[in-house]
């Protein structure tokens, strides 16, 4: 069996990660538009530092759940029997790591890693970000970026998700509202190609009437349950 896994926010919820779009998540909070685009850091590359300053300091107390650590088993258990588990995010934390999956495609980038707009150079980046900071490749000041895809970029690696994708027997999608394109027209593409789909979530999302297969609860119970 191959498996296309996609996460979002809602397998990092309840290792307090928080989600963005529901009640009291995120984009309630803040402006996105404010935050998270290319031309919010072009005008205030203070406010944009500063918010993933703050969400950087949460990710270094957050520990991963048990919905990661299944995931990481599945990747195991998986390979052992000749079958392989492509695990996409499009969370920019590090608790599927953590909790010991191998091999994770960050499509929308990681909160800790910083970019140089200078050279490209991408450095491993745990602590505050501020504009007096140097790139380590280039000596270039004050250039570096969270390594994060704002609305309007490019998500990373859309051929391998396409490859992975074409490769694989079921697409299961988690935590994930089906809202931010393009991650949201995957279930979509992986029925086109003949896929099975599941989704595990802890309500119905836009897409959930696309799934084949559906479970509702806390990550930490569904996923575990799934992955049994
Ligand atoms: C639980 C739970 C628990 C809770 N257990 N579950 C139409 C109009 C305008 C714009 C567009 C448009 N169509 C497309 C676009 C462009 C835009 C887009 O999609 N906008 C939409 C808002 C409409 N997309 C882009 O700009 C993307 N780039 C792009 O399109 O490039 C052009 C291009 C693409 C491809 C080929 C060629 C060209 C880039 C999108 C970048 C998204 N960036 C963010 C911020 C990242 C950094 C950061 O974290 O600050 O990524 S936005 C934010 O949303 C973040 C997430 O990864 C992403 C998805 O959110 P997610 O994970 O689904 O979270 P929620 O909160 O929405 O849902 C959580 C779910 O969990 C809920 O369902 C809960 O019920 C559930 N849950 N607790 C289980 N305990």
């Amino acid at each position: 069996m191959r498996i296309f896994v996609l996460t979002g926010a809602g397998i990092s919820a309840e290792s307090g990660m928080g989600t963005f779009r529901d009640s009291g998540g995120i984009w309630e909070r803040f402006d996105p538009m404010k935050l998270a685009t290319p031309e919010a850091f072009a005008a205030d590359p203070e406010t944009v530092q500063a918010f993933y300053n703050a969400r950087r300091a949460n990710l270094r107390r957050a520990e991963p759940n048990r919905a990661h650590e299944a995931l990481a088993h599945l990747e195991t258990g998986l390979a052992a029997a000749s079958g392989s588990l492509f695990l996409c995010t499009q969370n920019i934390d590090d608790l599927h790591e953590r909790a010991g999956s191998l091999h994770v495609h960050h499509m929308h980038g990681e909160l800790f890693k910083a970019r140089c707009t200078a050279c490209g150079a991408v450095h491993d980046w745990r602590d505050d970000l501020g504009t007096g900071d140097n790139c380590a490749a280039c000596g270039t000041t004050g250039r570096l970026r969270p390594h994060i895809v704002w609305f309007g970029e490019i998500p990373f690696g859309l051929d391998a998700i396409g490859e992975a994708l074409a490769g694989a027997d079921l697409f299961v999608a988690i935590g994930t509202s089906g809202s931010v394109y393009p991650a949201a027209g995957l279930v979509r593409e992986a029925r086109m190609m003949g896929l099975r789909t599941c989704e595990l979530n802890l309500e119905p999302s836009d897409n959930a009437d696309v799934f084949d297969e559906r479970a509702y609860g806390p990550a930490s119970e569904v996923v575990p349950d799934f992955v049994a």
